[in-house]
């Protein structure tokens, strides 16, 4: 399988549909299939079908106390969820870490971002980030587009990265992975593209982590 996690983003107008479309071209591929708030608010009821074809990953960045984080994923199916590392431990990561060791699911904490803005608050706490994770986490997600960090958080981090930012937000396809992330997260790139399973093939032929 190709070091890819294939983010599932409807454009406007489309729903589960095009989500389970792309899935079904892609599932022998890729090593999960991540669903984010878009496609949630399109439904809940076909997380089941998805994860037929490959693990789910649900990026719903949570952060929030541990009540309301498990009130939230006990309605969900998926195999794994993702959460941000800055609500910290008690009363809030530790529960939910609690919550998922019952259900046998992984936990994933963001401990850096993609984007410019994270670089104003978000990235210059990522050893704290990373410190929780250790704690609670079975992977981390840091972005593609600050190799630097990448590498230096790399250094640090013993279990798994998703990497985000590869392709429209500028990193290269397959540049994360060079530098130790074990999959790269990749939306738009491939499933705005017109034949997505071919492209994604060239974007990472001889790619691996
Ligand atoms: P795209 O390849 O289309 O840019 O999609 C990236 C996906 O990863 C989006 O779903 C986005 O919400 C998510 N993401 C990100 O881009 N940067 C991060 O730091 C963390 C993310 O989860």
């Amino acid at each position: 399988r190709l070091p890819v996690v294939i983010s599932l983003d409807p454009p406007k107008d489309k729903g589960w549909d095009w989500a389970l479309g792309i899935a079904e071209e892609m599932k022998d591929l890729v090593v999960a299939f991540k669903v984010g708030w878009p496609l949630l608010l399109e439904g809940k009821e076909k997380l089941g079908t998805l994860r037929e074809m490959a693990p789910v990953v649900l990026d719903l960045k949570l952060a929030d106390i541990s009540f309301t984080m498990i009130n939230i994923i006990r309605r969900l199916e998926f195999d794994a969820v993702i959460a941000h590392a800055f609500v910290g431990r008690e009363k809030a990561l530790r529960e939910l870490r609690e919550e998922l060791n019952k259900q046998d699911k992984e936990l994933y904490l963001v401990v850096a971002m993609s984007h410019k803005g994270a670089d104003e608050l978000l990235n210059r706490m990522w050893r704290e980030n990373v410190l929780i994770a250790y704690e609670l986490a079975d992977g981390i997600v840091a972005p593609a587009t600050r190799p630097e960090l990448l590498v230096k958080i790399r250094k640090v981090w013993p279990r798994k990265v998703l990497s985000p930012g590869v392709g429209v937000q500028g990193a290269r396809p397959c540049s994360a992975v060079k530098l130790g992330a074990d999959a790269e997260i990749i939306g738009r790139t491939v499933t705005r593209n017109p034949s997505p399973r071919e492209y994604l093939l060239r974007l990472y032929s001889g790619c691996k982590a």
